[in-house]
């Protein structure tokens, strides 16, 4: 007979312990991300200071992911909630999580304003390449061939121009003095938990991060586990994963 195992699961304090309160597609990228921020926010012991914002799209499946304080928001308008929070509450850690629609197409303004007045917040973009919610659209990130529901034979840069490269336009107008601004993979964990602890640790220190982080959508992508971790090696080599900006003096 199967044995039922029933140990809690060594969950970081920041995430949510409650059975059901992840909602994710079975290799879905968004938990990684997740469960590495909740990681590092235990590691600097920011769960009384932080304040999580999620998006629509397959973010907002996040609304009770985090075991800190949680507002779902509009699409595109996490930004803005988020800090405004910050703005009300000084010494809020700010968190604004949306997918690559929610930060690059409809919230884009809100990208481009809050970089250029280093809002003191942490806008963490998770890259799957499509609109992951509504059944797997072109994205501005689809990538150049891209197969997607509105790019049945590829995405043709001649007719819908080419991705949009978010971590390298916020680092282009971003503050360097009070900005930190990377791109990391699902694909290497270690790497995104020190990209994150030095965004969270910028922020706490009253900058601006942005972190985009490729990510896993084998549902819409339809791809099985091989091809899926393939696309993320193919998606590395289209958007490069680096530090872009580093505020000086941060560890
Ligand atoms: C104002 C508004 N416009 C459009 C939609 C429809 N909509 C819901 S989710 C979504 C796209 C989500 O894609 P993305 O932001 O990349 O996140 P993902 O689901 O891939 O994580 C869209 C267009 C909406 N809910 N609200
Ligand atoms: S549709 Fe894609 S992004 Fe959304 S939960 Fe499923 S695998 Fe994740």
């Amino acid at each position: 007979m199967a044995q039922i195992i029933t140990t809690p699961p060594n969950l970081p304090k920041a995430q949510n312990a409650e059975v059901g309160a992840s909602k994710f597609c079975p290799g879905c990228g968004h938990g990684i991300i997740l469960k590495s921020l909740a990681q590092t926010i235990d590691e600097l012991d920011l769960q009384e200071k932080a304040v999580f914002g999620c998006d629509i799209g397959c973010s907002l499946l996040s609304w009770n992911y985090m075991n800190v304080d949680s507002v779902q928001t509009h699409h595109g308008r996490t930004t803005p909630v988020i800090y405004g929070v910050t703005r009300a509450n000084p010494g809020t850690v700010g968190i604004a999580y949306m997918g690559d629609g929610g930060g690059l197409a409809i919230g884009a303004q809100h990208l481009v304003n809050a970089t250029v007045r280093s809002e003191n917040m942490l806008i963490l973009l998770c890259n799957n390449t499509n609109y992951g919610m509504t059944g797997g659209q072109m994205s501005p990130t689809t990538m150049p061939g891209q197969k997607t529901e509105t790019t049945p034979y590829g995405r043709d840069c001649e007719v819908t121009g080419r991705p949009a490269k978010g971590a390298e336009m916020v680092a282009a107008i971003a503050n360097p003095e009070k900005s930190y601004v990377a791109r990391a993979s699902v694909g290497n964990i270690r790497n995104l938990k020190k990209v994150l602890k030095r965004a969270l640790t910028n922020v706490e220190k009253g900058g601006f991060s942005f972190v985009e982080v490729l990510s896993l959508c084998p549902l819409n992508w339809r791809t099985n586990n091989a091809d899926t971790w393939g696309r993320l090696a193919t998606m590395e080599e289209c958007f490069e994963v680096k530090e872009f900006v580093v505020r000086e003096g941060l560890e």
